[in-house]
Formats: C-alpha cells, sequence, structure tokens
C-alpha cells in the first residue's frame, strides 16, 4: 500500500493546496455549491453533507431537496440557501435555470434512492449533457445512476465504499474482486472520473491516470453512519472552489480523517457524524 507510485498529502501539500481566501473575494468567487442530497428516509444525509460543506468553507451552498429535509437542514443550517424539489416542483428546471449559471460544483447522492431524479440528472449534467458544471461528487444513491454509457471527466468525483464501487464495476464489466488500488484506478479508467474509493484506508485514483493517492491514518471511529455524507460536503466545498479533481478528493480525504481523529480524542472514543463536520475549522486551523 506504500509503493513509491502511491502519493501521501502532507501538511505542506494542504496548505498550498486549501483555498484561503482573498481580499477580493466575495461568497460567489469563493465558490457555489449545490447540494442534491436527503430523502423521506435518509433526511439526516443531507445534514451531514451541508454542515460538512460549510465547514470547510463553502461560499455558499445551495440544497436541493423535498420541503421536510429543508426544514431539518435548516435548523442545523440556517446558512444554506433552499430550493424545494418533489410533486409539482421539476428538478430539471432547478437543475437547469440561471442559478447554476452561478453555480460552480453540484454534490449528487446523499442520501438519494437511485432513481430519483436529481440522481439521474445530476449524474448525466455531470456527464456533460445540457449545460452546467461539470464538476462535482458523485456518492452513494448517485452511485447507482452512473452507466458504461457515462463519460466524466477528473474534476467529477465518485465516492463509493468498498460495497459501492463493487456493484458500480459489475455494470462497469470491471472486475469487482480487484485489490483496492487496482479496482479505483480500473474504475477511474472506465468512467473517466476521478474515483475516491473509501475505507481504513482511502485510495483516489485520478481520472486522467494521473498517480493514485492515500490516507491512512484516520480512525476506525469514522466507521459510522453518516461520515460518508460528510466528505461528499467537504469535498463539494473544495470543487467548487476550483481545486482540481484529484487535488480536492486527496485534500477532502486528509481533513475528513483528521478532523475524525480530533473528534474521536485522537482516537481513543467514539463520535458522531456531525462532530466530523464541526471540528474541520479546527483541523484546517491547526494545519495551516
Ligand atoms: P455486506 O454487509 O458487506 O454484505 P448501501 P449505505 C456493503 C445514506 N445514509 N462500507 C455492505 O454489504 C447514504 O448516503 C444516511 C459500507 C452493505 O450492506 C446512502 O444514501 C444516513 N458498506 C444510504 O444511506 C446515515 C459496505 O454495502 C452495503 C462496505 C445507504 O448507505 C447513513 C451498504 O451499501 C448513510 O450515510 C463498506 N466498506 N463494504 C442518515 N443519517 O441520513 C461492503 N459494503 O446500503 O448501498 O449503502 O452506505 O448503507
Ligand atoms: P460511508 O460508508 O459512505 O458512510 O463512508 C464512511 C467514511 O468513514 C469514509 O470516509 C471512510 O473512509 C471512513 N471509514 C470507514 N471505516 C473506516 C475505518 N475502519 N477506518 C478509518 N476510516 C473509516
Ligand atoms: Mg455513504
Amino acid at each position: 500500500d506504500r509503493a513509491p507510485h502511491v502519493l501521501r498529502l502532507e501538511d505542506a501539500d494542504v496548505r498550498a493546496l486549501f483555498p484561503v481566501p482573498g481580499r477580493d473575494d466575495s461568497k460567489y468567487t469563493r465558490g457555489v455549491l449545490a447540494i442534491a442530497a436527503g430523502s423521506e428516509q435518509f433526511p439526516g444525509a443531507a445534514v451531514l453533507a451541508v454542515s460538512g460543506a460549510a465547514r470547510a468553507g463553502a461560499g455558499m451552498i445551495r440544497c436541493l431537496a423535498p420541503r421536510e429535509v429543508l426544514d431539518l437542514v435548516l435548523r442545523v443550517r440556517p446558512e444554506a440557501v433552499v430550493h424545494p424539489v418533489g410533486p409539482g416542483r421539476s428538478t430539471q428546471r432547478i437543475l437547469d435555470d440561471q442559478t447554476l449559471a452561478r453555480t460552480s460544483a453540484v454534490v449528487v447522492g446523499p442520501g438519494l434512492p437511485g432513481d430519483d431524479p436529481r440522481a439521474l440528472r445530476g449524474v448525466a449534467m455531470l456527464a456533460g449533457e445540457g449545460t452546467g458544471p461539470r464538476r462535482g461528487v458523485i456518492d452513494a444513491g448517485a452511485l447507482q445512476a452512473v452507466t458504461a454509457a457515462h463519460r466524466f471527466g477528473p474534476d467529477t468525483v465518485l465516492t463509493p465504499h468498498r460495497g459501492e464501487a463493487e456493484r458500480l464495476a459489475r455494470r462497469l464489466e470491471v472486475d469487482p474482486d480487484l485489490p483496492g488500488p487496482e479496482l479505483a484506478r480500473a474504475l477511474a479508467a472506465a468512467t473517466g472520473a476521478t474515483v475516491l474509493l473509501k475505507g481504513a484506508i482511502t485510495l483516489v485514483a485520478p481520472g486522467n491516470g494521473g498517480a493514485l493517492r492515500t490516507q491512512d491514518d484516520a480512525t476506525s471511529y469514522l466507521a459510522t453512519a453518516g461520515t460518508g455524507d460528510v466528505l461528499a460536503g467537504i469535498l463539494g466545498t473544495l470543487l467548487a472552489a476550483g481545486l482540481p479533481g484529484p487535488d480536492a478528493a486527496a485534500l477532502a480525504a486528509l481533513l475528513h480523517g483528521r478532523a475524525g481523529r480530533l473528534a474521536s480524542g485522537g482516537g481513543s472514543h467514539p463520535l458522531v457524524a456531525l462532530e466530523v463536520a464541526d471540528r474541520l475549522p479546527e483541523t484546517i486551523g491547526t494545519i495551516l
């Protein structure tokens, strides 16, 4: 796992990559992120993704979800701008109208069923259909909407855990039993997207064929519901700020792991997912 062709980010890389706002920045220039997440069964996933994105420093977050989900999001993060979707409202319109002209990246999938219109539309958009940014995160339910017909660029990042990666591999006629590094590379080659394969060791395979990056010093207490949704939000913020997909993915994995370590007292006690988001500012401040 520590072969020479595998890169591991250091604090100096974080300092070089992290999007520190400049004097002339506004919320719009820092990056507007649209997050399509949360459903009746998984409303909390939207809260967690929005919180990860907000604590990582998004300029503005637009959350696309059913009204009940948005009410919950607003109770935790009133900073979010909300766009209700559902019966009588067109997801197509929301993802196509002028709001997208001012949206730099999208996160699609946390807490969504695979056939949710937001998942289908978001994946199609990232694959270049219609207008809208071709930079974003495809996570959780939206991974089920990815087919062999889709072709992404390296600024789109797929974020499967091992189970999701195996299911995706079967659909793309990639061998699902490959070891992690080979599986991540094969999925990246098959889709053109950057692939962030989550686990105790997280691997990033760039969609443009660059070197693998790894992150392996987090804490096993991250193995708890909702931490992946927080990661999707962090990564969305870094993409919205304009980082290249492979850099954004490696940096998001590092910050998520470090914040998890902080939230668990250096790996000495349990954490909950929202705490990982809430420890991000301290994590970032310590490294910068
Ligand atoms: P097994 O047990 O190995 O046979 P799912 P999910 C397999 C939302 N959430 N890590 C394993 O199969 C997410 O955003 C909402 C995990 C298992 O049965 C998603 O939209 C929350 N699984 C949705 O829930 C908090 C692994 O894959 C299956 C694995 C479902 O998310 C929780 C799980 O796959 C959650 O984040 C691994 N390393 N390796 C909320 N509070 O709202 C193999 N598997 O059921 O498709 O996905 O992760 O449970
Ligand atoms: P998800 O399965 O989508 O909720 O994502 C889980 C998150 O927790 C990912 O960022 C994983 O890398 C991380 N994680 C899961 N299990 C472990 C573990 N045993 N050690 C460290 N991190 C883990
Ligand atoms: Mg997940």
